[in-house]
Parts: structure tokens; sequence; C-alpha cells
């Protein structure tokens, strides 16, 4: 039996068949400082209680597989060092062995799917890293996505990545890659990457329908919805750019490889940009957070 630890307001939803949202939260442990990781977290909650669904939070908390976290339980974890940061390849182990890890979006689709949460949101995937040809670093997100059931909302792939790698991977996978409300493929921090997205849907009861149909005609796997950050939150590419060349430098220096390269890279763009680079990343996951709600409120509907 696969030990689901519900939090009392999931639990409730499920019985009532309420629109429900999962968050992950390795965006808590490893890709915001606190004390902005547990007011992000508490933020993106209330913003999927004001857009009519039930926020899910996937963590693992000493052993138990929680699905829905109470405020203590997000502080604690937001406080918290050395917490494992848990994909596809750990997260069995880390309930087995009894100890604490966050979820990043792999997991996180592993776990609302048990759970049978259809809908995700979050800041941004995971995908092909930059000079992946020498150091085979691709995200086992892009593969989760293939497989598992569940639509994740995020804005679009962060310029860290080598994003028109990461699309085509995902079109190896046979991923639908739905831009939400625009044609372009939007980039996290700025409204597009300059490439058009393979599909483009402008309501969620399209991308509900369209995840429905998919598991109908037997295709297993999920969808990434790609929500554009607000136009008065954006970043500039021309500004970011040295910044993440710095960045990556800075990465490859210091030796990091494997599942440290992301947070690093995360924390080094904040401290470049004095912060502002978090500012933007809150103002998408909340505009991500209102439109998984909708696709929820369209499952919860059929
Ligand atoms: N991208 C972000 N913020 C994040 C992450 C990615 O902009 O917090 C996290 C997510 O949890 C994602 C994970 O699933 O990093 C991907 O890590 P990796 O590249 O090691 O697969
Ligand atoms: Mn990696």
């Amino acid at each position: 039996m696969i030990p689901l630890n519900f939090s009392q307001d999931v639990a409730l939803a499920r019985k009532n068949g309420d629109a429900i949202v999962a968050l992950e939260s390795t965006i808590i442990t490893h890709g915001m400082p606190y004390p902005q990781n547990v007011e992000t977290a508490r933020a993106v909650e209330a913003e999927v209680r004001k857009s009519g669904a039930v926020p899910a939070t996937i963590a693992v908390l000493d052993g138990d597989l929680c699905i829905g976290l109470n405020d203590a339980q997000l502080e604690t974890l937001g406080q918290a060092s050395h917490v494992a940061k848990l994909s596809r390849g750990d997260f069995a182990a880390c309930i087995a062995t009894g100890k604490t890890g966050a979820t990043t979006v792999a997991a996180t689709m592993i776990a609302a799917h048990l759970a049978g949460i259809k809908v995700f949101a979050t800041g941004g995937i995971g995908g092909v890293h930059r000079g992946a040809e020498i150091s085979f670093d691709i995200s086992a997100d892009l593969r989760e996505l293939a497989l598992t059931p569940v639509s994740v909302v995020g804005a679009g792939a962060k310029a860290i990545l080598d994003i028109p790698k990461t699309l085509e991977v995902l079109e190896t996978l046979g991923v639908p890659v739905i831009a939400f409300g625009q044609d372009d493929f939007p980039a996290f921090w700025s409204q597009s990457c300059g490439l058009a997205a393979p599909i483009r849907m402008d309501s969620a009861a399209q991308i509900a329908r369209a995840h429905d149909l998919r598991a109908e005609m037997g295709l297993p796997g999920g969808q990434l919805v790609a929500n554009p950050i607000p136009k008065s939150a954006e970043i500039s590419a021309d500004i970011l750019a040295p910044i993440i060349n710095q960045a990556l430098q800075d990465a490859q220096n210091d030796g990091i490889n494997a599942k440290a390269v992301t947070p690093y890279l995360l924390k080094r763009i904040f401290e470049l940009t004095e912060g502002k680079s978090l500012a933007a990343n809150i103002a998408l996951v909340l505009n991500n957070a209102r439109v998984a709600s909708a696709i929820a409120r369209e499952f919860a509907k059929s």
C-alpha cells in the first residue's frame, strides 16, 4: 500500500469532488531563499483558493508522503537545510528510509497522479541544459511529462537552459507543449523565447479536454502548459543574458554537477540580479496558480 497522507483540506476536497491543484516543494527548499520561499508558498496556496480550487503542496516529511501541507509543515520545510531534492529515481527510497525530501516537477507529477490530481502549478520545469551534448544533463522532468498523466502549468523554461534543445526533446518524447494565450513559447522571465510553441490554446476548458482525450486515446503522459509571465513583471533577455553567462561560468568553476546544477544557478542569478529574479519568479508562479486552478475547475465539472 502506498502511504498517502492527505491534509484535512485535500481529503475533504477529494470526498466532495472539488477542484484540486498540486504544488511542488523543491521550489520552496531549493528554488528560493528563506523567508521568501515560505511567503511565496503561502501566497500561491492563497491564490489557488481565491481561484476556486484547493492547493495540495507535496513533500516527503520523515518518510510520510504528504499531499497537502499545513502551515507549520510549510514553515518547517522552508527553514530546513539538507532536504533531499527528489525526482523519479530517489522518491521511493526517501519514503522507505524515513527521510525528508522536496519533490521536483517529476516527483510531484508522480505523487499527484497517485492522489488522483490531474493538474499542477509551478514556476518552470527542468529541461536540457546548455552543453548537454557534453554533460548529458537533461532533466528527468521531461521524461516524466511523457510518462505521467498530469498537466503541468509553468512559465516555460529558463534561459539558463538550452530552450531549443528542450523543445526538441519534448517533441521527441511526444509531450504536448501548449502556449497559453499566445503563439510563442515563453522563456520564464520573459514572455517569449523567440520561438513559436507547437500548440496554442486560449481556454482552460480546451486544455482539460485535451488532457482527458489523450488518456481516452491510450496515450500516456501529461501536458506542458506554458503560461507567459505577466508583462509588468518581465525582465528583458538583454539584462539577463550576461548574468546567466556569469552564473554558468561560476557553476563550471565550482565543479557543480548533477542535481546541484539548477539550485546553484537559481541562487547565483538571485544574487547577481540583487533579488530582481525572485520578484519576477513570484509573479509568474502566482499567475500559473490562477491558470492551473481554472483547469482544475474544468476537471471538477466532468
Ligand atoms: N526551475 C525553476 N525553479 C525551480 C526548479 C526549476 O525555475 O525551482 C526546480 C523544479 O523543482 C524542477 C527542478 O523540477 O528544479 C529541476 O531540476 P533538475 O534540472 O535537476 O532536473
Ligand atoms: Mn540535471
